[in-house]
């Protein structure tokens, strides 16, 4: 006999140990967030629901799904309820969030999504869409009007797939029928996010219709915020578990971890959740926490993915184990701290050491291929921008050099040993084509991946030194291993 499924039904049914919304769902829903993934799940809709619990109204999430059917699929059936498992160690604690209200699917229905950015009751639009979803080239960070799904939105923007799109038309539709802008969060993991949002949003409306670009950008809030947890994909063995544990079946579940950071600007042009009362940091100031983030975590969760992997390693917290990791990492972040502008009472020591329990964490089997992907969307803000500072210094950064090559070497599509696997990034064919173009030479393959421009941007491959520098740290890990590499750095 197969498992109920969790529904609101099922609510007063479950083990006792489960806490679940004790909350009235029905009220109206202010946010629209686009990208509904687990991370928006384990994250933001979290923080929504703590709120509803405290009474406050009118904060439900419709969301929207930007590419499949898959989480409507997983959620409308449980009318938006979801487990969220946290762990740690031996240490489960199982959660049923109740901020979703439903899902809606963009590609099957654009206009349903714009008409519900249209409502009166949406204010705040969250997005968590990942680095690709907002068609930037990753070097100027500036929308790229050259992308084919951007210049199909603009030739119908009555219809839009993609983000910068929807967001437009939501706002034209909102200004047609005399109604305030919505403010517009990003909750991606890029640098300034607010501001880059606001530029895609904005380049695109200018195209469209440059009155509507000046209501947008004298009325419009785009305010920036960090957002950390770590928040691996749920795997079909999770859902099987919590079945087995509970004795219902959640296709919606999520697992994480304990911890759980957002910090958001003060800068809404619309009626505001009062965050700070669930732990939300809300400041004038988002950047220093932005920077420090996507340097330390990020660009050392990038570092032991590309190297980890490289070596033969699966998960976070095997290769956190393995020997010369651990050292290697606070060697790269001692490289990025040293040109970081951290925020005021950020505690280096304590930042750290929660960092690397929290890599260590094996409760969560984060998968280093996950973290792989999409990396050339990631490299600028992660380890390129370290770079960047460093040599403008004159400051060496052997660390992050190592995990810039240790990226150019999984361009290869191929592991130490021997075995080949699928780059997972939008730009895998550039990529391809430049490792081909080196015909096995480091020093030919590096000089051609850097020449890859949106990532590179144009001034790394005019350093003679650097690029030296790189081909032979690639040539290090080909011929010797990312082991070996990884224990030879380790102070
Ligand atoms: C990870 C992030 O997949 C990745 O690229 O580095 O998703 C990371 O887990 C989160 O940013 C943590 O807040």
């Amino acid at each position: 006999m197969s498992a109920r499924r969790l529904t609101a039904a099922e609510l007063t049914t479950l083990p006792a140990e489960i806490s679940r919304p004790g909350h009235d769902r029905s009220g109206p829903a202010g946010i629209v967030h686009l990208g509904l993934g687990a991370f928006h799940r384990a994250h933001q809709a979290v923080y929504f629901d703590d709120l509803m619990a405290q009474g406050e109204t009118g904060w439900a999430i419709r969301g929207a799904s930007l590419r499949s059917s898959r989480v409507a699929r997983q959620l409308n059936p449980q009318g938006g309820l979801y487990t969220l498992a946290q762990r740690s160690g031996d240490d489960t604690r199982l959660r049923i969030v109740g901020s979703i209200r439903d899902v809606l699917v963009a590609p099957h229905d654009p206009g349903s999504v714009v008409a519900v950015l249209a409502q009166p009751d949406t204010v705040l639009v969250t997005l968590t869409v990942t680095e690709k979803g907002y068609h930037l080239d990753p070097g100027t960070g500036r929308l790229r009007m050259d992308d084919p799904v951007i210049a199909a939105d603009l030739e119908r923007p009555d219809r839009p797939v993609t983000v910068p799109g929807i967001l437009t038309a939501g706002l034209a539709a909102r200004r047609a029928s005399g109604l305030r802008p919505f403010t517009v969060l990003s909750c991606d993991n890029l640098p300034e996010n607010g501001p880059r949002t606001r530029d895609a949003v904005l380049g695109f409306a200018r195209r469209v219709d440059p009155a509507l670009a000046g209501w947008i950008e004298s009325e419009g809030a785009f305010p920036a915020s960090m957002v950390d947890r770590i928040v691996p994909a749920t795997a079909p063995e999770d859902i099987d578990w919590l079945e087995a544990e509970t004795g219902y079946r959640d296709e919606a579940m999520v697992k994480t971890e304990p911890f759980s950071q957002w910090v958001v600007e003060d800068k809404f042009c619309h009626r505001r959740p009062p965050l700070e009362r669930v732990g939300v940091q809300m400041t004038e100031d988002v950047a220093g926490w932005e920077r420090t983030k996507l340097r330390l975590l990020n660009g050392a969760h990038s570092a032991l993915a590309y190297l980890g992997a490289l070596a033969g390693h699966g998960r976070v917290h095997e290769t956190m184990a393995a020997p010369g990791f651990e050292a290697f990492v606070e060697r790269l972040w001692d490289e990025a701290e040293a040109s970081l502008d951290t925020p005021a009472g950020f505690d280096s020591r304590a930042y750290r050491n929660a960092l690397k329990r929290r890599f260590s964490n094996a409760a969560l089997n984060h998968s280093l291929v996950q973290i792989a992907m999409d990396g050339s969307q990631k490299l600028p803000q992660r380890l390129l921008a370290t770079l960047r500072d460093a040599r403008k210094a004159g400051r060496e950064v052997p660390a992050v050099e190592t995990a810039i090559a240790a990226w150019m070497r999984w361009q290869f599509g191929e592991d130490e040993r021997g075995r080949t696997f699928t780059v997972d990034d939008p730009l895998a064919a550039d990529t391809a084509a430049a490792v081909q173009a080196g015909a096995g030479d480091a020093r030919a393959i590096a000089r051609a991946l850097l020449s890859v421009g949106s990532v590179f941007g144009h001034d790394l491959q005019q350093d003679a030194g650097l690029v030296g520098r790189l081909a032979s740290r690639l040539g290090g890990l080909t011929t010797e291993g990312a082991a070996t590499v990884v224990r030879r750095l380790a102070r």
